[in-house]
This record gives structure tokens, C-alpha cells and sequence, in this order.
């Protein structure tokens, strides 16, 4: 196993996942949102889930009131690109019931699925920003992640999951 390589012909990548829900839908409360998310994640080509983190209850951050959400990191292997992975993880946020056409941004959702870290990947596009450009600032994507990945090593800021945990203001969620 490569520990953070970029997918190339020699090897897979790495790749740290935050999943969130604060909504039920017609197929289940949060909780299901999360494990349906992960079981569909391991049926990906070329995608093997290697860890998962407990379910964390948290407080909504951001400038919408809104219910709590249910947390969780998950660490997959994966040759997908970066953009394969995004679509196929879109595709599942749908399939349990997310609409991206009459949502809010940082508002409630059913099912939210991120990219964290792609390897050592440092990328950027209209679509995805690799790392994930807030991942440092939040603890509720931290928290879970320093239970299944706490050495992996944010590419751009040189710290660990770990040491980015550590260093969030104590008020933070
Ligand atoms: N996602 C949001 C907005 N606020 N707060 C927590 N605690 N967890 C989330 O996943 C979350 C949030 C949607 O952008
Ligand atoms: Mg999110
Ligand atoms: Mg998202």
C-alpha cells in the first residue's frame, strides 16, 4: 500500500473522505445516510475502504440555523482520478436524497460527501479544491479523521491531521 501517493499507473492514493447529514430522508435518519455512504463507496471500481471513524454528534457550523449533524471520516484506497471520484460520490449524495439545485450553501443536507486529502495531491479547479480548502479549520472533519488517519500529513500546510486538531482555537466545534 502506497501511504500518500497520487494515482499513476504504479499505484493507488490515499484519500481521506468527510461525511455529514443533519437530514432524514425517505431512506433513513442520519445515521443510515452515513452507513449506506460507506457501503456504497466500498462497491466503487477500484476503490477499497480501508478504515471508518465513529459517528460524531456535532453542533451545524456556519451561518445557517440548522438541526445537528452526524459526522464521519472514512479512508479509502483508490485509482480513481480525482474527478471520477468526485462524480461517483455525487452520485451517491443523490441517491440519498440530496438536490443540489434547491439547497443552500452551508445550509442542511441529507448527505454530504468531501474529498479531504488526495494523497499529496495540491489542486484546483472550479469543482474541486484539493485539500479541501476549510478542512483545517474544522473540527468536526478533524476529529473524526484523527481516529482512523491522524499521520496523514496535509500536503500544503505540512501537519499532520494530528497536529491540525491540536492547533484549533478551543471554542471550535
Ligand atoms: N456541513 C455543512 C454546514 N455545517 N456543520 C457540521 N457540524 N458538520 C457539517 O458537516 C456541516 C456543518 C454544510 O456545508
Ligand atoms: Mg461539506
Ligand atoms: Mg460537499
Amino acid at each position: 500500500m502506497n501511504d500518500s501517493r497520487t494515482p499513476d499507473q504504479h499505484g493507488s492514493a490515499c484519500v481521506a473522505l468527510a461525511l455529514g447529514s443533519n437530514l432524514p430522508s425517505p431512506f433513513g435518519d442520519r445515521a443510515a445516510h452515513l452507513r449506506g455512504a460507506i457501503r456504497e463507496i466500498g462497491t466503487f471500481q477500484h476503490t477499497s475502504v480501508v478504515s471508518t471513524s465513529t459517528f460524531h454528534e456535532t453542533r451545524a457550523w456556519g451561518p445557517v440555523p440548522q438541526g445537528d449533524y452526524l459526522n464521519a471520516a472514512c479512508l479509502i484506497e483508490t485509482t480513481l482520478t480525482p474527478h471520477e471520484l468526485l462524480a461517483a460520490l455525487q452520485g451517491i449524495e443523490r441517491k440519498f436524497g440530496r438536490n443540489r439545485t434547491n439547497e443552500v450553501r452551508f445550509g442542511p443536507r441529507t448527505l454530504d460527501i468531501d474529498i479531504i486529502l488526495f494523497g499529496d495531491l495540491v489542486t484546483s479547479d472550479s469543482t474541486l479544491h484539493l485539500p479541501h480548502p476549510r478542512m483545517h479549520e474544522r473540527a468536526f472533519v478533524l476529529r473524526p479523521l484523527a481516529e482512523i488517519a491522524p499521520e496523514m500529513v496535509h500536503p500544503g500546510l505540512k501537519r499532520s491531521v494530528r497536529d491540525l486538531l491540536a492547533s484549533l482555537p478551543l471554542q471550535t466545534l
